[in-house]
C-alpha cells in the first residue's frame, strides 16, 4: 500500500465539566483527527493530546507541526508492507509520541480496512471483553460530591474507582472515601505532582488505604525518585508519564520503580510500540492496563484493541463519551454494557461508522 495523502483536523470538544488534576485543569478537549489515504482507501487515527503542553511536552499545536514539517514528507508516496513498518520508519525523529501515534493508528486502520481484519487481529489481541473501571473522578474541594460520584459509579457496575489526588488534596479525601467505601477497589492518580524530598512522608501514609495503586507520584523523569518511594511503600507504584517508549519502560523496570504500567498507546507512539512494551513487562511479571486521554471513539478504537492483548490486567480507563456536551459521533460507537467492551474481532465498521460521521463535518 502506498501512503498518498495524510491530513490532520483540530477538533474541539467541550467538556461539561472542568477536569481537574494534578497538573491543572481542562476546560476544552482538544484533539487532532488524522487521516492517511492510499489510492482506494482511508485510514483514521488520533493524536489525542492536550491543548497545551501540560500532561507531557506536546499539545495539538506540536503534534499538527511535527505531522505536516517531518512526518508527512519522509511517509508521502511512501509504499508499507505491515503496518508495524511506521514505528521504524518515525525512529530516527525524537519523542512527539502523541503525533507518532496517530499516524500509526491511521496505518493500522488502514491495513484493517484493505485487509479486512480487525485491530485486534492485527495485533494479537484475544479477549471477548475488555473491562472499564469508574471514570476518573477530578480533583474537587466537596468530598460529598466525589462520595456521590463514586456510589453512582458503583450502582453501574464499575468495580475500580480512580480518584485524583494532588499535594493538599489526598489523605482527607481518602479517609472520607474509605468511611463510606471500606472494601472497594480504589486507586489514586498523582499525574507528578509530588516531590520525594518534600511529601515522602506523606505518600508513605497512603499505605493505610488500601489502594489497588499509586499512579505517577513523581515528574515523568523522576525514575530514581519512584524507585526509592517504591521500596518504602507496600501500595504498587504505577507509571504513566514516565513511560514514553520501550527505553523508558526498561529504565523504570531495572530500576524497580514501579510494578504496574499503565500503557496509553497514544502517549508510547501507537499499536506496535505497545506490543512491544508490553511483550517486554510480560517477561518481567509487570502487569499493565490501558490508560486513556479522553479520546473520541476514534482514539478508543485504538485502545481497546490494546486492552484486549493478554497481560493488560485491570480494567482500562475507557471513559463514557459523554465527558463532552457531543462526541464527534453522537452516539455512543462502543457501548458499555456491564462495565465491559465488547472486542470486535472480525471487522466491523464501528471505526467506519465514526469517522464517516466526522468526515461529514469537516467537509461541510
Ligand atoms: O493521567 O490518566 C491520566 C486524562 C487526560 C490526561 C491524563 C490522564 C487523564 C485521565 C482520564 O485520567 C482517563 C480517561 O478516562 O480517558
Ligand atoms: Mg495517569
Amino acid at each position: 500500500m502506498v501512503i498518498e495523502k495524510i491530513e490532520t483536523f483540530l477538533v474541539r470538544l467541550p467538556l461539561h465539566k472542568p477536569f481537574i488534576t494534578g497538573f491543572g485543569e481542562i476546560n476544552t478537549k482538544e484533539t487532532v483527527i488524522v487521516k492517511i489515504s492510499s489510492k482506494k482507501n482511508a485510514g483514521w487515527g488520533e493524536a489525542s493530546t492536550l491543548s497545551a503542553p501540560i500532561y507531557n511536552h506536546e499539545s495539538v499545536h506540536s503534534v499538527i507541526s511535527f505531522i505536516k514539517s517531518h512526518a508527512a514528507p519522509l511517509l508521502t508516496g511512501r509504499l508499507i508492507s505491515s503496518p508495524s513498518e511506521l514505528h521504524t520508519i518515525l525512529k530516527p525523529f525524537v519523542g512527539n509520541n502523541i503525533a507518532k501515534a496517530g499516524l500509526d493508528f491511521a496505518v493500522y486502520d488502514l491495513f484493517s480496512r484493505e485487509r479486512n481484519v480487525s485491530l485486534a487481529k492485527l495485533i494479537g489481541g484475544n479477549k471477548k471483553f475488555i473491562e472499564v473501571g469508574g471514570d476518573s473522578i477530578g480533583i474537587e474541594d466537596d468530598l460529598n460530591n466525589i462520595l456521590r460520584k463514586i456510589e453512582i459509579q458503583i450502582n453501574s457496575g464499575r468495580r475500580r474507582i480512580k480518584l485524583k489526588i494532588k499535594p493538599g488534596h489526598d489523605l482527607l479525601p481518602l479517609s472520607k472515601i474509605r468511611e463510606y467505601f471500606p472494601r472497594i477497589d480504589l486507586m489514586v492518580d498523582a499525574n507528578g505532582s509530588y516531590d520525594y524530598s518534600l511529601h515522602k512522608d506523606v505518600l508513605c501514609e497512603l499505605d493505610n488505604y488500601n489502594l489497588l495503586m499509586l499512579e505517577q507520584p513523581f515528574p515523568a523523569n523522576a525514575i530514581y525518585q519512584h524507585s526509592l518511594l517504591a521500596a518504602e511503600m507496600k501500595t504498587p507504584i504505577c507509571l504513566d508519564e514516565s513511560i514514553t517508549d520501550l527505553t523508558s519502560a526498561r529504565e523504570a523496570i531495572l530500576s524497580k520503580a514501579c510494578r504496574i504500567v499503565n500503557i496509553k498507546p497514544g502517549r508510547v507512539g501507537g499499536l506496535t510500540a505497545t506490543v512491544e512494551i508490553n511483550k517486554y513487562l510480560q517477561e518481567h511479571n509487570i502487569k499493565c492496563w490501558c490508560g486513556g486521554m479522553l479520546e473520541t471513539s476514534i482514539g478508543r478504537a485504538f485502545n481497546i484493541a490494546a486492552a484486549s492483548l493478554a497481560n493488560f490486567d485491570y480494567p482500562a480507563d475507557i471513559s463514557k463519551y459523554d465527558h463532552y456536551f457531543e462526541d464527534i459521533c453522537k452516539e455512543e460507537i462502543f457501548p458499555i454494557i456491564n462495565s465491559r467492551i465488547e472486542v470486535q474481532h472480525h471487522f466491523k465498521p464501528s471505526l467506519v461508522k465514526a469517522s464517516k460521521r466526522f468526515d461529514k463535518i469537516v467537509s461541510r
